[in-house]
């Protein structure tokens, strides 16, 4: 709700001595709030006290200092400034849903309940930095802003933390905005500087203990809104934006769950499943396509999974669907099968490609051998799937994207890193070097793997994968809609 007729929304918003920007106010053609001393003498008075409680520390605030002690020691002396990013203008006065820098909320344990604005602040010390998170306080009831502001006021936007709330709750010494100096604001305003977010990026490359549960629980979640769709599914296919259907009901289970979604759904049914970032989801789903869905729940944390399966809307996979399926499947288990401490993060993606050109070899779409295709120079078999198999995983869908490439793609992998495993085929409908009956046929499967001490955990495994549990997933669903639709024709 932001554009109300009645309620005083006041003209005094960029007036207002808490408001950031001399802009004119975007409110003005709607603004109804009495301006007149008198108005505001009156609300500001009649409010019952605040009864603040103090927060203890919450679960991730020690593992939080321990990634800023970790930033101090590679930045002796340096004044460090660390902002979590402002508002996006979406149009005239709305705005985008609010998500702090990942870099951010690794180093305060702050998340989806983050301040837009705020800036964590480290000051060299005699031994590391003194840490100071500056955020705009709440104004008081004698303010304009609480009732007039409609982007920050809690009248507007429900009631915010005091700076001794947050310091509680994050453990880390806090101060009012208006109180940072106008060069950290500055540094603030301006992107992070390349050594700053490299060194960052290459920090959460391994993850702690905690980060490592926010996983897991990201996983759940993401899996329960697998089942969601999986149940619903026989009852969307015919329906003409049946795409929608299955994106929303992803939506409405990250939304309960956490956060959100961490990046936007895949569901691409049919032949859209070989457009590799189909986000339109306005395609039917039909029965006898697969659909491929990508999608994962960010909790509030902000940690996220990105998982991907391929579904026959049916609940049957035909022979061949059935042959792209497990071809892309031994693939993701070979590669899988390699990850271990030590070895290097670009052998998962070449065990793969192996695969995945033998395959192709085989079916005979490669105009070479299989040898000849895997040469640097030739790669035929990655017509079928130009994109990488793996990325890290975290606070961002693309985590750790800032590394240097040999800590990342000729990096070595190390226990508590998390990363994707995702080979996929993708024949499209008007590739002449495919036998006809593979035409239109897009497969992905996509796991989050977690590297341990001796080996690899797939986190995401319980999420039916392989040909056979997938079609006994859904095929319950499918036959409950089968009887219910007999029983209605009766
Ligand atoms: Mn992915």
């Amino acid at each position: 709700m932001t554009g109300n007729e009645t309620s005083p929304t006041a003209s005094a918003t960029a007036s207002s001595s808490t408001t950031p920007s001399a802009e004119p106010d975007p409110n003005a053609n709607r603004s109804t709030t009495p301006g007149s001393e008198r108005f505001r003498d009156y609300i500001a008075s009649g409010w019952a006290p605040r009864e603040d409680v103090i927060p203890a520390p919450r679960e991730q605030a020690p593992f939080a200092a321990s990634r800023r002690a970790k930033l101090s020691a590679a930045y002796p002396g340096t004044h460090l400034v660390i902002p979590a990013g402002e508002l996006k203008q979406r149009s005239n006065d709305t705005e985008y849903p609010f998500r702090a820098h990942s870099a951010f909320t690794w180093l305060t344990g702050w998340g989806s309940d983050s301040e837009p604005d705020a800036v964590l602040v480290l000051e060299p010390a005699t031994y590391g930095h003194d840490a100071t998170l500056y955020f705009r306080e709440r104004a008081g009831r004698d303010s304009d802003e609480f009732y007039a502001n409609s982007s920050i006021g809690e009248f507007w936007i429900g009631p915010r933390p005091s700076l001794a709330q947050v310091a509680g709750d994050l453990g880390l010494a806090t101060r009012d905005l208006s109180e940072l100096s106008p060069e950290d604001a500055l540094a603030a305003a301006t992107p992070l500087g390349d050594d700053l977010a490299r060194d960052l990026s290459e920090m959460r490359l391994v993850k702690d203990a905690w980060e490592i549960d926010q996983m897991r629980q990201a996983i759940a979640a993401t899996a329960l809104g697998f089942s969601d769709i999986a149940r619903v599914l026989p009852s969307i296919a015919g329906n003409h934006r049946g795409e929608r259907l299955v994106e929303s009901a992803f939506s409405s289970r990250a939304r309960l769950e956490g956060n959100g979604v961490g990046y936007d759904t895949i569901a691409a049914s049919g032949a859209h499943a070989c457009i590799l970032h189909w986000t339109d989801n306005d395609g039917t789903v039909s029965n006898g396509d697969l659909i491929l869905i990508d999608a994962g729940v960010e909790l509030d944390s902000y940690y996220t999974a990105d998982i991907t399966r391929t579904i026959p809307v049916s609940g049957t996979f035909t022979p061949v669907q059935r042959d792209v399926y497990e071809a892309v499947r031994a693939a993701a288990d070979a590669a899988f099968a390699i990850v271990k401490p030590g070895i290097q993060f670009k052998d998962i993606h070449a065990t793969a490609m192996a695969v995945i050109a033998e395959k192709t070899a085989a079916w005979g779409m490669l105009p070479v051998s299989v040898e000849e295709a895997i040469l640097p120079d030739n790669q035929h078999h990655r017509r079928y799937m130009v994109h990488g198999t793996s990325h890290h995983l975290g606070l961002d869908v693309h985590d750790c994207s800032q590394a240097r490439r040999e800590m990342y793609m000729d990096g070595v992998l190390e226990p508590g890193m998390v990363f994707t495993i995702e080979p996929g085929l993708y024949f499209q409908p008007d590739d002449l070097t495919v036998p006809a009956e593979f035409r239109g046929i897009g497969v992905r499967i996509e796991d989050d793997i977690l590297v341990t001490a001796t080996g690899a955990e797939n986190l995401s495994a319980a999420i039916p994968r392989t040909a056979d549990e997938v079609e006994a997933w859904v095929r319950p669903a499918t036959a409950a809609r089968a009887a219910a639709l007999k029983k209605n024709r009766r």
